[in-house]
């Protein structure tokens, strides 16, 4: 099957503020750049880019389970056990967190993309620490109809785009993710592995803080095959996503 993989990245003032990932067949473009333009809110630079895919691998959802907790200390307390039941060392994965929560990027902040992190030794692995890595070219078959299934039962949109990030992780051999929004009015996250499936967190932050991201915990040996399949590989998620 040959697909259009379209990518838009928005911003405002230098500052990232919107982003999205689709694949779609040809006869849909026109709808799917209308829907892209209209989703960014305000900004002053806009980029959609779109290249043809001819591979396309097909996989389902990772199971989704929510937890909600009475403080963000008791939430990241509780992620840290799942990225532990999903095989990352304590230390390890306590590392990752902390990096998330005080900004990944070296020179401050958040990163444009993911950590990489060795998840035995918790050293970091991406060639550029400020851009990181990121999962590109995946989407969900029958998008509108997966997206009207989650909003309905309370998810939003960011975990219709994020389970699909999420699946495509797994997918390629990340054996563990960690992630929150870096929308200081999102605070729900979550911990993904194929042991765990995909685990919402709140509050794994407080309302107002700016600092987020990804941690993508992966087997060192494993770096190159990894990235490839993260920033080439196109992925479809089909059927709904279930708990
Ligand atoms: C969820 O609500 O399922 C968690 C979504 C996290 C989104 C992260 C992001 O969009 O930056």
């Amino acid at each position: 099957m040959s697909l259009l993989s379209v990518r838009m990245r928005a911003s405002l003032g230098g500052k990232h503020v919107s982003g999205a990932e689709r694949l779609t067949e040809e006869e849909f473009l026109p709808r799917v750049l209308c829907e892209l333009l209209r989703r960014p809110g305000e900004h002053d630079f806009l980029k959609i880019t779109i290249d043809r895919v001819e591979e396309v691998i097909e996989t389902e959802p990772l199971k989704v389970s929510s937890f909600n907790f009475g403080s963000v200390e008791e939430a990241r307390r509780f992620a840290v056990s799942k990225l532990v039941e999903a095989g990352v060392p304590k230390e390890v994965a306590l590392k990752g967190l902390r990096l998330l929560a005080q900004g990944a990027n070296p020179k401050g902040g958040n990163m444009r993309g993911a950590v990489l992190m060795d998840i035995r030794s918790g050293e970091r692995l991406e060639n550029d620490p400020e851009r990181g890595v990121r999962t590109v070219r995946m989407d969900w078959k029958g998008r509108d109809r997966v997206r009207k299934f989650l909003l309905e039962r309370g998810f939003t949109e960011r975990t219709l785009d994020a389970l699909a990030v999420a699946t495509k992780n797994v997918l390629c051999g990340v054996l563990a993710e960690l992630c929150w929004s870096d929308d200081p009015d999102y605070t729900t996250g979550y911990v993904a592995s194929p042991k765990t499936g995909y685990v919402r967190i709140h509050p794994l932050k407080e309302r107002g803080d700016e600092l987020g991201g990804r941690i993508y915990f992966i087997e060192s040996e494993r770096l190159e095959e990894v990235v490839k399949c993260l920033e080439r590989r196109a992925v479809l998620l089909r059927g709904l996503p279930s708990s």
